[in-house]
């Protein structure tokens, strides 16, 4: 008997920052399944999924192999497999929650790096398919107390959240790595250390199974076992033979390969450590019962569709060069157009922004500082980047969230510099902050005034000049002598402010970027 309980929730949508590396989905499943329609698929091949099925049963279909499900089942998907949950006629509404974990901008370096894959690789229960997890109700409870810390991380922790949650995600993968290891048939009655040999083989398979000279025999002989131990051993544990393990780590390695990009047959067999391409022939069809080429064009990309993107890609390089370009010779309209046309072109807003806008206004603070230009050209160039944030600003709005919070922002007394002090505004009513701009030179006194008067939950200070920069030192005094600092952030940034600094004069946050300081605000106003 299932326990449903446990699944009362996982993580909400709607508490997740923007940014975060979670996508949530709820889906509700279609009547019946059909091999051609099993065509979701972890979009990277970083991503990971974990569908909790939460309601009804069904059928959830990996790589054309089909697993009963119902309520309770965990399923845990690494990335590029193509799979679909599919409910049976009698059953009521099939329902899944999926969270997709992105770990391109959350597991660098030695954390995750191939972690998840690791850990979601290659482990099943009661079945013969290797390329996914499915893990139990018991396991549901973890990963779901998991989730309802991450979950806290992220409404108590800000600005920190980042770290935290990339310390809970970690945890995460390594619980559903030991619930996979566990969920190995019989796993649970082997030996300690038995249990330990395997999860090392399985983890010496995910890293090395592109290695075409990593053998069962290799792996013996730098564990110090005999191989017919450690085959018998992985044999008993996982109801697996190690070689066909191997091969189905390489094979659904191949089966994304193939779906993601354009090599040949040839390259994808290089690189899955596979022996050679005959053989993969033979070894592909049976383990997916369709040849690769029907595999590519059925969950793949075309050779068209290939095409189009590599050429979108190069057109998107030439425009956002172009902003660069114009932008420094100050060419507002040429730079608007551009702008428009790389966001009709769909490329991400962010890099418009920092490829093509504020590539080419560091240029020209370079040429600024050496002499090589002078006020009247930065100031074109001024124009033209402003022109472009006007063009930008409606979709970075988009993309953001709903979020309660007044805060007010100006460029301190003495200092003209706006335009990176408009940016944080823009990033800062993108996620629903409300936002009072008291523009550039701005007094001390009206900074603390405004905060009274409209109450702010946060005051922002920027400042561009190493002279204007101890007007801020001003902002933090007043707003002390004026009671104000219990209940009022102070957030301190541009170019010559330092962490060091904003400790210095008592501010309460200093963040180097736009984003970050849109991020930072945000968990102030939740607070
Ligand atoms: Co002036 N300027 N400028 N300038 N200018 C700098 C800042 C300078 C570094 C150039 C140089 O010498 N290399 C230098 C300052 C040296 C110093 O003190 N350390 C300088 C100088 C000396 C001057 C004048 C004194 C020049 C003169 O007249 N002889 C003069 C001062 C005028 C005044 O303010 N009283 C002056 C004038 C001007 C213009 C008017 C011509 C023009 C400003 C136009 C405008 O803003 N509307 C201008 C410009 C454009 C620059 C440079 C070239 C570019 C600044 C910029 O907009 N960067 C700049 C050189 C450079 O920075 N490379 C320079 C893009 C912008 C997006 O970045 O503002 O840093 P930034 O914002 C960043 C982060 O810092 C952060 O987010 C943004 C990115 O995401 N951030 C925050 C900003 N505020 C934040 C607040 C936060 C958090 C993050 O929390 C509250």
């Amino acid at each position: 008997m299932k326990e449903q309980s446990v699944l009362p929730y996982y993580l909400k949508k709607s508490d997740l920052p923007p940014d975060a590396p979670i996508r949530y989905e709820e889906c509700v499943c279609r009547e019946g399944y059909d091999p051609e329609l099993s065509v979701s698929r972890t979009y990277a091949h970083e991503m990971l999924e974990i569908g909790i099925v939460t309601t009804g049963s069904g059928i959830h279909r990996v790589l054309n192999q089909s697993i009963p499900c119902e309520s309770g089942d965990v399923y845990v998907v690494p990335a590029g497999i193509p799979h679909g949950y599919f409910r049976t006629a009698s059953s009521e509404a099939l329902t899944v929650r999926k969270l997709y974990f992105d770990v391109r901008d959350w597991f660098s370096g030695d954390v995750v790096d191939r972690d998840h894959i690791r850990y979601a690789y290659g482990v099943f229960r009661d079945n013969e398919v290797t390329s996914y997890a499915m893990l139990n109700a018991q396991t549901a409870r973890e990963v779901h107390g998991l989730c309802d810390a991450i979950l806290r991380e992220l409404s108590e922790k800000q600005p920190e959240w980042k770290d935290a949650v990339r310390a809970d995600l970690r945890l995460l993968l390594i619980t559903l790595g030991r619930y996979v290891s566990g969920a190995i048939k019989n796993g649970s009655d082997a030996p300690k250390k038995e249990r330990g040999m395997v999860s090392s083989v399985l983890q010496a398979v995910s890293e090395r199974f592109s290695d075409p000279a990593f053998t069962l025999e290799s792996l013996a002989e730098e564990m110090y076992v005999s191989k017919s131990h450690l085959s018998r051993v992985f044999k008993r544990i996982t109801g697996n033979s190690f070689s066909e393990y191997l091969k189905g780590i390489r094979l659904s390695h191949a089966c994304m390969l193939l779906t993601e990009g354009d090599l040949t047959v040839e390259e994808i067999v290089g690189r899955c450590g596979l022996r050679d391409v005959p053989s993969f022939y033979h070894s592909f069809h049976r383990y997916t019962e369709l040849t690769p080429s029907r595999f590519r064009s059925v969950y793949g990309r075309s050779q068209e569709e290939n095409t189009v993107i590599h050429e979108r890609k190069e057109k998107i390089m030439i425009i956002l060069s172009e902003i660069s370009a114009n932008l420094q010779r100050g060419k507002a309209k040429i730079v608007k157009e551009m702008v428009q046309a790389a966001i009709d072109e769909g490329c991400d807003v962010e890099k418009i922004l920092n490829e093509g806008l504020l590539d080419g206004m560091n240029v020209i603070g370079e040429k600024f500082k050496n002499n090589e230009v002078y006020v009247p050209e930065v100031l074109v160039a001024a124009r033209a980047m402003n022109m472009g944030m006007q063009v930008l600003k409606p979709h970075l709005m988009a993309n953001g969230v709903a979020a309660t919070g007044r805060i007010c922002i100006g460029t301190v007394q003495g200092d003209l510099h706006d335009i990176g002090k408009n940016l944080v505004k823009m990033m800062m009513e993108g996620k629903g902050l409300e936002v009072i701009d008291l523009g550039t030179d701005v007094a001390p006194e009206t900074f603390v005034q405004t905060a009274i008067e409209q109450d702010c939950q946060v005051i922002c200070c920027s400042a561009l000049l190493t002279t204007t920069m101890g007007v801020m030192e001003d902002v933090v005094k007043l707003a002390e002598e004026k009671g104000i600092r219990g209940k009022v952030k102070i957030m301190v940034g541009g170019a010559p402010v330092s962490e060091e600094f904003a400790k210095k004069i008592g501010a309460d946050c200093y963040t180097s970027d736009a984003a970050s300081a849109a991020d930072a605000a945000v968990g102030f106003c939740k607070a």
